[in-house]
C-alpha cells in the first residue's frame, strides 16, 4: 500500500492498486482533517471531494490534463496529492500555500480562483486552445451545485453545448452552497435523485454501457447519437437541452462508480456532464452534521472538535441594525448573493422572511433585483462583500446609478481579509464606486455609526455604498432606530484637535491614526466618514490652518480616499502638502491584515513614522494607549 507520506506527486497515486484506493482515500481524508485542525480552512468542501480527487489523479494526469476546480476551496486533497503535502501547514498564511488553486503555485493548478462560477468558461477556452493546436489533453472542470447558480457558469454551459468541445464537466452536487443552495435548477437536481425510474435507467445504462462500449466506439455518428440518447435518461434534462451529454446522478463517494464512468466518458467525443452526488463534510461527523458551520473553520482539536466561536463582528452589527430598521420601516428589503452567514443575516432571514431573498451566487442578479425593488418604491439593501460586488459592477452603473435608484450597498469585508488572499481582498471598491455618478460612499468607525449611516442611507435618495471591514467590533448602544444619532451627510468628524499635521482616516484606520498620534498636540485626527461626497469644507478649513495632511486607508492607493483628497485639493486650488498611506498597486496575497498594514506603512507604527517625518521631530508623548483614544471599531484579523 502506498503511504500518503510517500506521495511526492500524482505519479505515486497511480501506483496505488485499484483495490486499495478506498483505503488510500480514507488516509487522504484523515490528512485533510489533520491539516485543517492545525491551520483552519475550507474543511467541509475538501472532505466531500476526496474520492473525486483520488479518482481524477489515479486516472488522469494533472500536469497536462486540465482539472479546473471551481472556487478552488475543495482542493486540499488535490494539493496534498500534487507534491504540496509538506507545505500544507502554512496554507493561507503569509508566504504559504494559497487556500484556493493558483497557476503560479503549481503546474497541477489549471486556474487561479477564489470566486465562483468561472471554471466552465475557462475550461471552454482551454478546450478551444487544445483543439486549435491539435493537442489531446483532457479538460475537466469540477463545479459545485452552488457555483452552478452563477450566471457565468450557466452562460458558459450554453456555449459549451453549442461549440461541443470534448470535455468532462463534473457537477459536484452536495446540495449545499455555503448555506442551503437555492434556485429552480437546484430543485430540479433534487428531483433527479428521487425519481426511481431515472435511477433504474441509470443502472441499466451502466450495465449496457460495458457490453456495447467497444463496438460502439468504432462506429459512425449515428451510433454515437444513439449512445448519447442512451446516456441521457431524461429527455427534458436541462443539461441535455443545453447540448451536453448527461450522465448521472452517481454516488461521488463510491470510487468504483466514479472510475467506471470517468473512464468511459473519457472515450466519448463532445462535452459530457457527469452528475456526482457528494456529502459536504463527508467522513467527519461534526462537519457532516453541520456543514454550514464547518464550511470554513479556524484551528480545532481533531479529537474533540469544537468550532471556534466568533466574537461580535461588523457583520453582526450590520445584521442587528438591518433587523431593527426592517422592523421600523416595512419598505426595507435584504438581498444576499449566497452569503447569509458571512453577512450576518441569519437572524434577519428568520425574522423577515417576506423581505429577504438569497439569489444564489449571482451578484449581478442581486444588484439588478435591488434596482427592480427600488423602481417599485421599496428600499432594498444589497448585502455583499466588497470583492464580490466586482461581479455586479455593470449592474451598479447601468441598472442602479443611471436612474439614481434608492439601493443601499452594504459592503462587508472591505479591506484586507486575511487567509482568503488576493482573490478575496476588499480593496478596490472605493476606486470603482467613486467613479460612478450619483453614488455616495461612507464607512463607519464603530457600530453606532454603522446604525446611523445605514438608516440615513435608506432614507437618502439615490444609491449609497456603506462599507465595513472583516473582524470584530463593540456592539452598538441602542437597538431603537428612533434613538440613533442623525448623520450629517458628507461631513467628516474631527476627533483629535491639532493642526500642524492632520491624519485623515476612514473606518478602522481611524483607530490606527489615534493610536499613532498619541497625545501630541500638533497632530490632528479626522474621521472622514464619507469618501463621496467628500467634505470640501473641511479641506478648506485645514488649508487655512496651514495643516499638512496624511490620508490613511485600508484600500489600494490608486483611486482611493487619498486620491479623492488629492483630486479635491487640486480642483479647489488648495496648496496643501499631502502624503497618502494605503496599499500599493499590487495584488496583496494571503496573510494577516495587520502585518500587511504595518509592512505598507499604514499601521500605527507606519503612521507614526510618517507623522514624525512631516513634523520634522519626534512625537511628543507618543505613549498614550489605544484605550484612551480609540473611538471603537479597530478591525481584527
Ligand atoms: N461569490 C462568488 C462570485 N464567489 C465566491 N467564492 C463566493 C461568493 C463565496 N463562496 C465561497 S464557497 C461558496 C461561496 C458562495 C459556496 C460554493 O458552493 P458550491 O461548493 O456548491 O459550489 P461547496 O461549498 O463545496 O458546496 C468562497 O468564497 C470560498
Ligand atoms: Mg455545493
Amino acid at each position: 500500500m502506498v503511504r500518503l507520506e510517500d506521495v511526492r506527486g500524482p505519479e505515486d497515486v497511480k501506483a496505488v492498486s485499484r483495490d486499495e484506493l478506498p483505503a488510500f482515500a480514507d488516509a487522504l481524508r484523515r490528512d485533510i482533517i489533520r491539516v485543517c485542525s492545525q491551520t483552519g480552512g475550507h474543511l467541509a468542501s475538501s472532505l466531500g471531494a476526496v474520492e473525486l480527487t483520488v479518482a481524477l489523479h489515479w486516472l488522469f494526469n494533472s500536469a497536462e490534463d486540465r482539472f479546473v476546480w471551481d472556487v478552488g476551496h475543495q482542493t486540499y486533497g488535490h494539493k496534498i496529492l500534487t507534491g504540496r503535502r509538506d507545505q500544507m501547514g502554512g496554507i493561507r498564511t503569509l508566504g504559504g500555500l494559497a487556500g484556493f488553486t493558483a497557476t503560479s503555485e503549481s503546474e497541477h493548478d489549471a486556474l487561479t480562483v477564489g470566486h465562483a462560477s468561472t471554471s466552465l468558461a475557462a475550461a471552454l477556452g482551454m478546450a478551444l486552445a487544445r483543439d486549435s493546436r491539435g493537442d489531446d489533453y483532457r479538460v475537466i472542470p469540477v463545479i459545485g451545485d452552488g457555483a452552478l447558480t452563477g450566471g457565468m457558469a450557466l452562460a458558459a454551459l450554453n456555449q459549451i453545448g453549442h461549440v461541443k468541445p470534448k470535455m468532462t464537466v463534473i457537477l459536484n452536487d452536495n446540495d449545499m452552497s455555503i448555506s442551503e443552495n437555492v434556485g429552480a435548477l437546484n430543485h430540479y437536481m433534487r428531483q433527479l435523485q428521487v425519481q426511481p425510474w431515472l435511477q433504474s435507467a441509470e443502472k441499466s445504462s451502466k450495465r449496457a454501457l460495458g457490453e456495447v462500449w467497444k463496438p460502439l466506439a468504432d462506429l459512425g455518428s449515428r451510433a454515437k447519437d444513439a449512445t448519447r440518447r442512451f446516456f441521457d435518461p431524461a429527455s427534458n434534462n436541462p443539461f441535455h437541452a443545453m447540448g451536453l451529454r448527461y450522465v448521472g446522478p452517481i454516488d461521488g463517494h463510491n470510487l468504483e462508480e466514479l472510475l467506471y464512468y470517468l473512464e468511459h466518458i473519457d472515450q466519448l467525443e463532445g462535452p459530457t456532464m457527469l452528475h456526482v452526488l457528494t456529502r459536504k463534510g463527508k467522513g467527519y461527523d461534526v462537519a457532516e452534521s453541520d456543514p454550514i458551520l464547518w464550511h470554513g473553520a479556524s484551528s480545532f482539536n481533531p479529537e474533540n472538535p469544537v468550532h471556534a466561536g466568533k466574537t461580535y463582528s461588523w457583520s453582526d452589527a450590520f445584521g442587528d441594525a438591518a433587523d431593527a430598521l426592517a422592523n421600523h420601516d416595512d419598505r426595507v428589503w435584504m438581498i444576499t448573493p449566497a452569503m447569509r452567514e458571512g453577512s450576518g443575516l441569519v437572524e434577519y432571514s428568520r425574522r423577515h422572511r417576506d423581505r429577504y431573498i438569497d439569489v444564489g451566487i449571482a451578484e449581478d442578479v442581486a444588484v439588478t433585483t435591488g434596482a427592480g425593488l427600488a423602481l417599485q418604491g421599496e428600499k432594498p439593501i444589497v448585502a455583499i462583500y466588497s470583492t464580490f460586488l466586482q461581479r455586479g459592477y455593470d449592474q451598479v452603473i447601468h441598472d442602479v446609478a443611471i436612474e439614481n435608484l434608492d439601493v443601499v450597498f452594504a459592503i462587508d469585508r472591505a479591506g484586507l481579509v486575511g487567509g482568503d488572499g488576493a482573490t478575496h481582498q476588499g480593496i478596490f471598491d472605493i476606486a470603482y464606486l467613486r467613479a460612478v455618478p450619483n453614488m455616495a460612499i461612507a464607512m463607519p468607525r464603530n457600530a453606532n455609526k454603522l446604525q446611523s449611516m445605514l438608516k440615513a442611507a435608506v432614507e437618502t435618495p439615490g444609491p449609497v455604498a456603506l462599507r465595513w471591514p472583516r473582524g470584530s467590533v463593540e456592539p452598538a448602544d441602542n437597538a431603537d432606530p428612533e434613538a440613533w444619532q442623525p448623520v450629517v451627510w458628507g461631513k467628516a468628524e474631527r476627533l483629535k484637535e491639532g493642526s500642524e499635521v492632520v491624519v485623515l482616516a476612514l473606518g478602522p484606520t481611524v483607530g490606527y491614526a489615534l493610536e499613532a498620534a498619541g497625545r501630541d498636540p500638533r497632530v490632528g485626527v479626522v474621521d472622514m466618514q464619507f469618501v463621496k461626497p467628500l467634505d470640501l469644507g473641511l479641506l478648506h478649513e485645514l488649508a487655512e490652518e496651514g495643516a499638512k495632511l496624511i490620508t490613511v486607508e485600508d484600500h489600494t492607493l490608486p483611486g482611493g480616499l487619498g486620491t479623492a483628497v488629492a483630486e479635491a485639493l487640486k480642483d479647489e486650488g488648495l496648496d496643501v502638502p499631502l502624503k497618502r498611506l494605503g496599499l500599493p498597486d499590487v495584488f496583496v496575497p494571503h496573510g494577516s491584515p495587520k502585518a500587511f498594514h504595518e509592512a505598507h506603512g499604514m499601521g500605527p507604527e507606519g503612521i507614526r513614522a510618517t507623522l514624525e517625518a512631516q513634523l520634522g521631530s519626534p512625537l511628543v508623548d507618543p505613549e498614550a494607549t489605544v484605550e484612551e483614544n480609540v473611538v471603537g471599531g479597530v478591525t481584527s484579523d
